[in-house]
């Protein structure tokens, strides 16, 4: 490749990508590509740490790697592939799991919640999920990592990994660095302002899906839950308001003294509408492009293969170098 930093990101096929998901990660995986060198990854095997049913998995998987593809991320720019294609990522998440501390995995608020979500399943996988997304990071020396802001507790730990395994076996992963947009990172629940937006939510009004029609999207929003004052100003204390403030600052690009004037002496349901018009109209060419590429599934097994070919070639490089400097016997 060229002397440009390497960005990796991925995210789980757990259903169609939120608003949270858009203006926190994908929206801004795109714009990246002429800067970096980026590789982008549909996680399926982080999928599996909550049940998923089989056939649904596959299609979501798929469907996943389509919406980024509608989303802006260029196939002939990016490498973009499925994790379980790619079994360097199984290999070093071995590793690093050994790398790793029980203390470490224990702290992780993501654990806590999801355990708290699903008690009757609390899987190894689960807990040592934060190892295996070092491994994807780590598997390709990845400079820089761009996330929501919910992610930021497990790439410190992956940075921590990466320190740990330097120290003891010779400097030589890449220690990652989180790249958190400045606004869009906590996108929140439409139905709780407190809780953040989430694919797996049980309640469908609490969630902007990404495919969503314009009518769902403006009901959407017409639903969402603000508060009994009715001034559109950004203040502590106003979670709702705030957060749909956020999200048509972020699709519009206005700052939040212009919305409160844009907004001035109207109610929150003309606000309301105006979220949800900005929105669906931006959403509307990730649709359409969606819908396209999804006819041509044979296209999209294609990309994948290459996409896979490629993950495997530059990380096998890197992993080679793991299992040789742990002590592992070389196949010669
Ligand atoms: P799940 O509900 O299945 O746990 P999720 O909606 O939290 O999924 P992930 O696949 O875990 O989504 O995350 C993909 C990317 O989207 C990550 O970079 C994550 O930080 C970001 N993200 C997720 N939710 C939000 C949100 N509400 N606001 C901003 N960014 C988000
Ligand atoms: N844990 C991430 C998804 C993920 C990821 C990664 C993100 C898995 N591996 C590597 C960045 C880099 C999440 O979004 N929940």
């Amino acid at each position: 490749m060229n002397d440009k930093k390497l960005i990796f990101s991925g995210i789980q096929p757990t259903g169609t990508f939120t608003l949270g998901n858009y203006l926190g990660a994908v929206r801004n995986w795109g714009p990246l590509q002429d800067e970096y060198n980026c590789i982008y990854c549909v996680v399926d095997m982080h999928a599996i740490t909550v049940r998923q049913d089989p056939a649904k998995l596959r299609r979501n998987t798929l469907d996943s790697y389509a919406l980024l593809m509608a989303c802006g991320i260029d196939v002939e720019k990016s490498i973009l592939f499925i994790q379980s294609h790619v079994k360097t990522h199984a290999e070093l998440n071995w590793i690093l799991c050994c790398n790793t501390q029980f203390g470490e995995l224990s702290r992780m608020t993501q654990f806590k919640d999801k355990s708290k979500r699903h008690p009757d399943d609390i899987n190894a996988g689960l807990f040592t999920y934060p190892s295996l997304m070092a491994a994807d990071i780590l598997a390709y020396n990845a400079d820089l990592v761009p996330v929501g802001a919910d992610q930021k507790q497990h790439l410190e730990l992956a940075r921590n990994i990466a320190q740990r395994f330097n120290q003891r076996y010779g400097d030589f992963f890449t220690v990652p660095e989180p790249y958190i947009p400045e606004k869009g990172a906590r996108i929140m629940s439409l139905q709780e302002p407190a809780k953040k937006m989430s694919k797996s939510d049980d309640n469908p009004n609490a969630v902007i899906l990404i495919l969503d029609d314009k009518d769902t999207i403006i009901r959407k929003f017409k639903r969402a839950v603000t508060d009994s004052e009715a001034e559109v100003v950004y203040r502590d204390g106003k979670d709702g308001i705030n957060n749909l403030m956020t999200i048509y600052s972020t699709i519009t690009g206005k700052d939040y003294a212009a919305i409160e004037s844009e907004f001035a002496g109207k109610g929150y349901g003309d606000f309301k509408l105006a979220v949800g018009e900005a929105v669906a109209d931006h959403l509307e060419p990730v649709r359409t492009e969606f819908a396209r590429l999804s006819q041509d599934k044979s296209y999209l097994k294609e990309c994948c293969a290459a996409g896979a070919e490629k993950a495997l070639r530059y990380s096998q490089r890197i992993v080679s170098k793991v299992y040789h400097k742990v002590g592992f016997v070389d196949k010669g």
